[in-house]
Parts: C-alpha cells; structure tokens; sequence
C-alpha cells in the first residue's frame, strides 16, 4: 500500500509537469515573439542602423530564453512608450523566429536528461542497497554514520571558508574612517564584529561535532534528559544581556554623532542636498551662509530647485557640480527628496542617512583626511571619496552618485568662487517678468548679485 501510494505521488507530479510544460511554452514562446517584435521595431524606428546589427538584438535575445522575460518587458515597455507608430505597422508582418522553439526543445530535453540522471542515481543506490540485504551484508546504520561524517566534513570547510572570508576578504571590504565620528563607528563595527565571530564559529563547532559524535549506533541508548533550569537561564540570560549592551552601545554611540549642541549646528559649514530620480544637487548659501527659502510649489523647468527668489538670501546661493568641503571644518548637511526615498551615504565617512520627501534630515561631521591624503593611504593616486544613493530607488539608481572632495580651507573658497549661482540671467528675467518690471528690476538684481 505504501508503495503503491509512493508511485502514485510520482506519476501526479508528473503529470502536473506535464501540464506546467504545455502552459509554459506557449508563453515563452510569446514572450520570444516580443522581444523579436521589439527588435523589428527598433530597426524600423532607426533607419540609422545596419540591418546586421538590428538584427543581432534579436539573435541575442532568442539565444538566451531564460533571461529573455525581464529584458523583453523593458525592451516592449520602451516600444509601447517611444515608438508606437511604427510598432503599429510591423504588428501585421510578425512571425514568431523558428529558434525559438529549437530553444525551448533544447531546455525541455536539458531537464529531462537532469531528472533522469537522478533518478539514475537514485536507482543504482537502491539496487546497491538491496545486493547487500541478498548478501546479508545490510548495515541499516551505516547511511547515518556517512550523513554524520559529510556533516563533519562540511564543518571542516565551512570554517575554512569563514576564515578565508576574513583573511583575504576582510581586508578589501576595509578602509581607514575620514572623519572624526568614523572611529566610534568603526571601534563599534570591530566589537560586534568579534563577538558575532564567536558565536558563529561555537555554535557551528558544537552542532556538527555534536551530529557525528553522538550519531545513532547499534547498542547505544539515548539518554532521555528533558530539562535543566540551570542551562536554560545561563542561554537565555547571557545572550540576552549581550544584545543588550550591543543594542545599548549601538544607541550610544548614534546620539554622540546625532546630539549636537545649538551653536555648533549653527557655526558649522552648512550644504543642502536634493535627491530625486535620478541625480542629487548640491546648494552652498553663497556670501551671507544662508539658503534660500525654498518651497516644492514653485519648482518650474528653469527654477528646478523650487527656490523662491522673493528671499532674497536666495540670490546668492551657490550651486555645487561636486561635493567639496574643507578638512577639519565641521560641516552641517541638510538632506532632503524631490520624490521618493533615497539615502545619502559616504562609506568612507560612515556617513548614511534617509533623503526623505517632505521632511530635512540632517548629519553633522568633521573630515580628518583630504583625499590627496586618502589617495596615498591607498596607494591609489585616482582614489575618490564618493556619496552615492543607498536605497534602490529606480531604474538608474546607479546613476546617483556625487564625488566628494576633501581639501584645504583655501582650495574649497577657490572651488566656491568658481561656481555658478541658482539665480541665472535666464531666471532672473523670469523673476523680473513675474513682478512686472522688466529691465529696471532686472538691472537692480544683478547688480546686487555681483
Ligand atoms: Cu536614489
């Protein structure tokens, strides 16, 4: 009854799979189609391009069924969006590629010969089992000492590897904090580091020498030992006190960075970043070291910040093409999102805060190393600090990155003065226009700004 159970389960399953196949080729076919379809659209859209080289989109993409399904939505997505009329017209000559089902037959028989391989497998151990049961040979326990000893041999290479991870590893994922807070973040880093170590290594020690020395044999009896309130407080107590003072240090060590008194908040060197899809700006105040205000509605082609020009603090404001700050200088950041969430971060400063629509978040810091110091630490003369996006946020999230420059106090007011304003002649003629007065204004403006 068992077996006959056993056989029954195999031939459901696969039917299932049978059924799974007739449902899935079809699809994937279609989905060669699109992807075929888009190929024929683009060359149609470009008559720029070569035959040969329009059509290698297509051979490629047949090539490669599996990884075909996200690259044909994003290549049909782009054809519904861009080139609609000529997608029309090609629709009535579409014929699916004959590869496509070479394809697909080839992976059909690929999963086919893996199934049989192991059910081979699995034949030639049973028929292994059932010689030595003719020969009286049969060790029921002699498949639990090999599962024990693979379980022992895979501690010997996991703990191998754990080491490798670290000695080699270890090392690149490294570099030397740029700034003063860094150094807490990094003592914090290396101590939870240290104690996570530990545990992993005992834990795995204990579990799978445990498996193999205590592994079922003949003549051995379990010894039945349900409870013990002694083990039981000393595991939950110390790792509970561990955590604790883990979670309390990490909490610590945030408000040392975070909790700055008033007036250094304000007598920091402060910079505005905004972060939308897919790029970030960068505001300095200008002269008086103050922004503009700055308000959402009144963000136009010209006017991408949403500056409001009224204020007349807003004049001045410097726009950054990079991020550049002097060393040993503190300096204030105010973060802030056009749209979604992204996140500001700096790795080599252990910098990292949420850019989040409608609300300021802030990070106060002090960099100790200019990155021509950076670069001779490394050893690389082309090493860049950078602050990149930390939230996927999109499409071309890669894109959102920023170099930072750590110079001397000189260099940064050099680089400063060489920067454009927000307030361009363009917008301040639509400024002018807006308040009525044309020239006279205008003239007004850009003799206060300069
Ligand atoms: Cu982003």
């Amino acid at each position: 009854m068992k077996f006959k159970l056993h056989n029954r389960f195999k031939s459901l399953f696969g039917g299932l799979l049978a059924i799974n196949l007739l449902f899935a080729a079809p699809a994937m076919a279609s989905i060669q189609e699109q992807a075929a379809d888009t190929a024929k659209v683009e060359q149609a859209a470009t008559p720029a391009v070569t035959a040969d080289s329009a059509a290698a989109p297509a051979d490629s993409a047949a090539a490669a069924p599996a990884a075909t399904d996200s690259a044909s939505v994003s290549a049909s997505s782009t054809s519904s969006s861009t080139v609609t009329p000529a997608a029309s017209t090609t629709k009535e000559e579409k014929k699916i590629d004959p590869q496509v089902y070479k394809n697909l037959t080839y992976y059909i028989l690929l999963f086919l010969v893996l199934c049989t391989v192991v059910a081979v497998i699995g034949k030639v151990q049973s028929i292994y089992v059932l010689t030595k049961k003719v020969n009286g040979k049969y060790n029921p326990l002699a498949n639990n000492t090999l599962q024990a000893a693979l379980l022992f041999v895979f501690l010997i290479g996991f703990l191998g590897f754990v080491y490798y991870g670290y000695a080699v590893w270890g090392s690149w994922s490294w570099r030397p904090a740029a700034t003063e807070h860094g150094k807490d973040i990094d003592r914090m880093f290396i101590i939870t580091t240290v104690i996570i170590t530990i545990v992993l290594v005992l834990v795995h020690i204990l579990l799978l020498t445990f498996t193999f020395i205590y592994r079922m044999r003949a003549k051995r009896k379990a010894y039945f030992y349900p409870h013990n309130d002694a083990i039981e407080r000393l595991w939950t107590i110390v790792p509970a006190v561990v955590l604790t003072i883990l979670v309390l240090f990490g909490f610590f060590t945030w408000r040392s960075i975070t909790n700055i008194p008033e007036d250094l908040k304000k007598s920091a060197l402060q910079i505005e970043v905004l972060g939308e899809q897919f790029m970030w700006t960068v505001r300095y105040p200008g002269a008086d070291g103050e922004f503009g205000k700055r308000n959402y509605k009144l963000t136009t082609p010209l006017n991408s910040y949403g500056i409001d020009y009224n204020d007349k603090t807003a004049w001045d404001d410097v726009k950054g093409d990079e991020i550049v700050i002097p060393v040993n200088k503190p300096v204030r950041f105010h973060i802030m999102s056009k749209d979604i969430i992204h996140s500001f971060y700096i790795p080599d400063f252990r910098v990292q805060i949420n850019a989040v629509p409608g609300m300021t978040n802030y990070f106060q810091f002090t960099p100790t190393i200019t990155t021509d110091e950076m670069r001779d630490k490394m050893n690389d003369p082309q090493y860049n600090f950078v602050m990149l996006c930390a939230k996927i946020c999109g499409e071309s999230h890669y894109n959102m990155q920023k170099n930072v420059r750590v110079v001397t106090e000189a260099e940064y007011k050099e680089w400063l003065s060489k920067q454009a304003k927000f307030f361009t002649e363009d917008l301040q003629k639509e400024f002018a226009q807006a308040e009525g007065e044309t020239t006279e204004k205008n003239d007004r403006i850009a003799a206060s700004i300069n």
